[in-house]
């Protein structure tokens, strides 16, 4: 099993209290090289700090890392437009940050990134694939492509108390810098990441066809995020499985997670991780609904068999307390 991690940023998240992924807009930058190191190594290297939200919730990419010390996967990390620096190796796609999505357009180059994306997909000879995101704002981006492509879908926030009028809106602004009206890109999905989308999208979305179409079996690690990738691939005219694992915390806040993915003929697999059995600070902010999903955390806890739940909680301390989360 690969896990594959796009990790990239988009100037939407510096837009005030859209994101809690990072304890300040200055912080969030850091937070997906931050993320990467921490699943690739265990805690943050040349980073300058573990990503917590304002209120202490450390990132999911703890969660993922002590999936990966309790049942063992790879991982491969791409770079969908960082700004700062990682520790981590990561595969180079030639892939910019995104701009504020309420300016004209917020991935200039959506289609070649897609078309790139696919080709490294395309060219992973694992036959079982999971893909994560991190990418803070990446909710917002997820509502402007879902709007702009017209599909009807709610989303989540690493906040307890979603901004959703807010995101609305920052998407209604995006569209009209764009000069674009909701729905105007059904079945031109790569323009939907253009005017009001971030650069994981097209990332996520075109490994997941390239490697599709090499005959992988793909999930897409993340909640309602993945929900805008599924959207994407199937005005893009993918027709073939899809499936989505997330958390227990994203499907207890987006209500109609289960719907959304019927009518994309999605799969959903959603996994409780019972970490509502421990008294331990981390584990009680998830329940709380802060941070809820991210880093392919939903993905990689569906690999956890049910026995083995009660070590990952164990080992999810043990990670915390290595980042000095106790
Ligand atoms: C990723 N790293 C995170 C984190 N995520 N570190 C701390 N908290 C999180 N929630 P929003 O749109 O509210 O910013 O939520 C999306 C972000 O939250 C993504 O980066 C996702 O991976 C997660």
């Amino acid at each position: 099993m690969r896990v594959v991690l796009p990790a990239g940023t988009t100037e939407t998240a510096l837009i005030d209290g859209i994101s809690a992924a990072g304890a300040s807009p200055e912080l969030m930058a850091h937070t997906p090289s931050a993320d990467a190191e921490i699943l690739e190594y265990g805690e943050p290297t040349t980073a300058p700090l573990t990503p917590v939200s304002p209120s202490g919730c450390p990132t999911p990419a703890a969660i993922t890392r002590a999936v990966r010390e309790v049942v063992g996967f790879d991982v491969t990390v791409v770079d969908a437009g960082l700004t700062e620096p990682t520790g981590a190796a990561t595969v180079d796609l030639d892939i910019d940050p995104g701009t504020d999505v309420r300016t004209p357009t917020a991935v200039p180059d959506a289609d070649a990134i897609y078309d790139r994306a696919h080709g490294f997909g395309a060219s992973l000879p694992e036959d079982d694939l999971l893909i994560g995101e991190t990418v803070p704002g990446g909710t917002t981006t997820a509502l402007g492509v879902l709007t702009a492509l017209g599909e009807p879908a709610t989303v989540s926030s690493s906040l307890p108390e979603n901004p959703v009028e807010r995101k609305r809106r920052v998407v209604d602004e995006g569209l009209a810098a764009s000069d674009l009206e909701a729905g105007d890109c059904d079945g031109a999905p790569m323009e939907a990441v253009r005017a009001v989308g971030d650069p994981v999208q097209p990332t996520v979305a075109g490994i997941t066809a390239g490697a599709l179409e090499s005959g992988a079996e793909v999930t897409l690690a993340g909640g309602t995020q993945m929900v805008a990738v599924a959207a994407l691939l199937r005005h893009a005219g993918v027709d073939a499985a899809l499936s989505i694992a997330t958390t227990s915390f994203v499907a207890d806040a987006a209500g109609d997670l289960e719907t959304t993915c019927e009518r994309l003929d999605c799969e959903l697999t959603v996994t409780d991780p019972g970490f509502d059995r421990r008294d331990h600070t981390a584990m009680e902010r998830y329940c709380a609904g802060e941070a809820k999903e991210g880093v392919a955390m939903g993905g990689t806890l569906s690999l956890v068999p049910d026995g083995k739940m009660a070590a990952l909680r164990d080992r999810v301390e043990t990670v915390c307390s290595r980042l000095g989360i106790d």
